[in-house]
């Protein structure tokens, strides 16, 4: 009786294929280790737990040390590049890029980058008492260095065929709030930490062949669309990203759509030379970046796992596919 029933079950599935063919489709193979979303998780709700990571606190400090020791725990080899950082103000800021790689010896270089530092103002929160306060920045900030951390553990249990530095920019997010805006472009007072690392790169004669910035990867209700800049610098990296989160069942995030350009650290990045694209979340609904974006509600309590895991499975896949 069993051996009547399979090829009457597989008779009715490649019917079920459609298309009038008799082959089924081909199932995509994944090649990169399984990324553990509930590992990222942790890491996002370990950099929250300092506090928020604004430039000269304590919680800052502390977590630039967490960050560090979590790459070493998992066999990267990291850099701290300490630096002085001016702000819109004036402020003088003691800023840290932490750079982590593998594979040292590999002259085919892919750089993963995200900024770790969180905003000082909740300048867009609804609540105009709150446009001073500090926020935990779980999704601006934490959950690219958490997707970051995750690809490391796993890269030391298995590595890809190219080398690996995961660049953790700081001074991101301390760009002119919106309550001292007398007007004008601001856009060179956010980015800092990506800005002094462009101009001065952590090793002498580095090279890559190119980045991948993650940007608020852990938002609810939020889609990734093509972002300008990364079109202009990077088309064909922007391609391989989106082809496989498509491949890998994720096109409901990762839309096939052109997004505005964004004033990111990949923009420093590519101005040093080395084309680099941005992994951007923007509102499902509206265009805007996420309803959590610069406000008190950018906390552990709003990250989506489901988001963090197509990004982090996506990006993986794409490292673990590469030759050098
Ligand atoms: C500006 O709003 C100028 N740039 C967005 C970059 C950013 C801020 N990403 C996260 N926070
Ligand atoms: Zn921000």
């Amino acid at each position: 009786m069993k051996s009547r029933i399979i090829p009457i079950i597989s008779a009715i599935l490649l019917a079920s294929c459609g298309g009038g063919s008799n082959v089924p489709e081909t199932v995509y193979e994944q090649q990169s280790p399984d990324f553990c979303v509930d590992s990222a998780y942790q890491y996002v709700a370990d950099q929250c737990a300092f506090g928020p990571r604004v430039m000269n606190s304590a919680a800052h400090d502390s977590c630039a040390i967490y960050i560090a020791e979590k790459f070493q725990q998992f066999g990267a080899t990291v850099i701290n590049q300490d630096a002085e950082g001016v702000l819109y103000d004036g402020t003088k800021v003691q800023m840290r890029n932490i750079i982590a790689s593998y594979d040292l010896d590999n002259p085919v270089r892919i750089i993963i980058c995200s900024h770790w530092d969180s905003r000082p103002w909740a300048d867009h929160d609804a609540n105009a008492d709150n446009h001073r306060a500090p926020i935990d920045g779980a999704n601006d900030g934490a959950s690219g260095v958490g997707v970051m951390l995750e690809m490391a553990r796993l890269m030391q249990q298995k590595m890809p065929d190219v080398g690996i530095d995961f660049i953790c920019f700081d001074a991101e997010d301390c760009g002119t709030p919106e309550w001292d805006d007398q007007g004008g472009d601001h856009s060179s007072t956010w980015c800092l930490g990506s800005q002094y690392w462009a101009g001065r790169h952590h090793v002498d004669g580095y090279r890559a062949i190119y980045g991948i910035l993650l940007d608020m990867v852990g938002g609810s209700n939020c889609v990734f669309e093509k972002e300008a800049y990364s079109l202009l610098y990077a088309p064909s990296v922007v391609d391989k990203v989106w082809s496989k989160a498509i491949r890998l069942g994720y096109g409901d995030l990762f839309k096939n759509e052109k997004g505005g350009g964004v004033t990111d650290d990949h923009v420093q990045v590519n101005q040093s030379g080395i084309p680099c694209i941005d992994i951007i979340a923007r509102d499902a609904n509206e265009n805007t970046f996420c309803k959590t974006w610069h406000t008190m509600n950018d906390n552990i309590g709003n990250i989506n796992k489901q988001t963090l895991k197509a990004v982090g499975q996506t990006v993986l896949e794409v490292l673990y596919t590469e030759a050098p």
